[in-house]
């Protein structure tokens, strides 16, 4: 029977997580050792199971430098920091936590849409600035009504079905661009990217990140999202051109756009600072005590599952 003897621990979990693993398991942490490569190197052998992050991931050379592991837990639904191909290959099991965000990644899409289209942190920004009690009366302008607006889903997985279910309560209808339709869903598939963005007044990115992904996004779609157009970005930001997105909204060729991911995070793009007409979250999609409390319960049970031998609960 499988059991886990030795784990690793690559970056900084939920501290109430990091105590759970250490009261079950004897812990190493990787950020800890002063010299990353060199503790691997000398120690990389002695650890049979490895619990990461989505935002951390594991690099293929680090897995390489781990010979004896037999299962990877990671806090989090993306895998495209994690070498799933060479795990694959070497039978390692490896865990994920997917479903248990469903609901708080689509609130927050929702949170982004609805704070685009209405101007929610501007109009804050406005009355804190005192221009409110300066100007007062209507002094602040008008928004983008959101109810019965046209909402385009990019990726129709398990978050973009609880997105598209979302927009029900707010009367809109909903088409969704994937590369295959999804059977028994009542939205419309639209087979061209381009097509859904010239359809829609809300186009919401919610596929896997990763190579298949990169730039899905760029100035064409943008073009045809239009300058009456918003996008919402809760995916990577690696699915989305964000120089051709800064370009779109400099140059106003699309309305606005709400963002919980970057190309480059933490690090965000100064012109995107500079505008009113854009929402920016440092990636807090799954962010509630809640959410994270039951991922940080998945990755405990994923670990359980392969050293009880009855297999994960989710396998990637
Ligand atoms: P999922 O169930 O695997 O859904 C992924 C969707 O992406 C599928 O509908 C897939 O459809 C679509 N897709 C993949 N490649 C595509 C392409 N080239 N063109 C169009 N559609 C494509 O995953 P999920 O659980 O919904 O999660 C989705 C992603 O959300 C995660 O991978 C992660 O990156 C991101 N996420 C972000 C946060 C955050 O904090 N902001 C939190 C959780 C998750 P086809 O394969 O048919 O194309
Ligand atoms: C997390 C995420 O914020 O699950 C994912 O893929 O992006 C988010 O839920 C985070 O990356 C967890 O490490």
């Amino acid at each position: 029977m499988p059991t886990i003897h030795h784990l690793l621990q690559i970056g900084k979990l939920l501290p109430s997580l990091e105590q759970a693993l250490r009261d079950r398991y004897a812990v190493q942490r990787l950020i800890d050792a002063p010299d990353a490569h060199a503790f691997l190197a000398e120690r990389g052998a002695t650890f049979d199971a490895v619990v990461t992050s989505a935002a951390v991931g594991l690099s293929a050379d680090q897995l390489e430098a781990l010979p004896a592991v037999q299962v990877i837990s990671s806090f989090g639904v993306g895998l495209d920091k994690l070498p799933v191909q060479a795990a694959r290959e070497r039978g390692i099991a490896l865990g994920y936590t997917p479903d248990v965000l469903n609901d708080c990644v689509a609130d927050t899409a929702f949170a982004l849409l609805l704070a685009v289209a209405r101007r929610v942190a501007e109009a804050d920004r406005f009355v804190r600035a005192g221009h409110w009690a300066r100007l007062g009366g209507n002094s602040f302008g008008l928004g983008r009504k959101v109810s019965g607006a046209r909402l385009g889903v990019v990726g129709l997985g398990r978050i973009g079905q609880t997105i598209a279910r979302r927009a029900s309560g707010f009367d809109m209808p909903v088409r969704y661009h994937t590369r295959r339709p999804v059977a028994g869903v009542p939205w419309a598939h639209e087979p061209s990217l381009a097509a859904l963005a010239a359809w829609c007044d809300f186009l919401v990115v919610i596929t896997a990140g990763g190579p298949a992904t990169h730039h899905l996004i760029g100035a064409d779609v943008l073009q045809a999202l239009g300058p009456q157009g918003f996008l919402v970005n809760v995916a990577r930001g690696s699915v989305v051109d964000e120089q051709a997105l800064v370009d779109a909204l400099v140059l106003q060729r699309i309305a606005g756009a709400g963002l919980d991911v970057f190309a480059n995070e933490p690090h965000v793009p100064e012109a995107l600072q500079g505008l009113d007409n854009v929402v920016l979250l440092p990636h807090i999609a799954s962010a509630t005590h809640e959410t994270r409390q039951a991922m940080a319960q998945r990755v405990l049970d994923n670990l359980a599952g392969f050293a009880a031998g009855t297999g994960l609960v989710s396998a990637a």
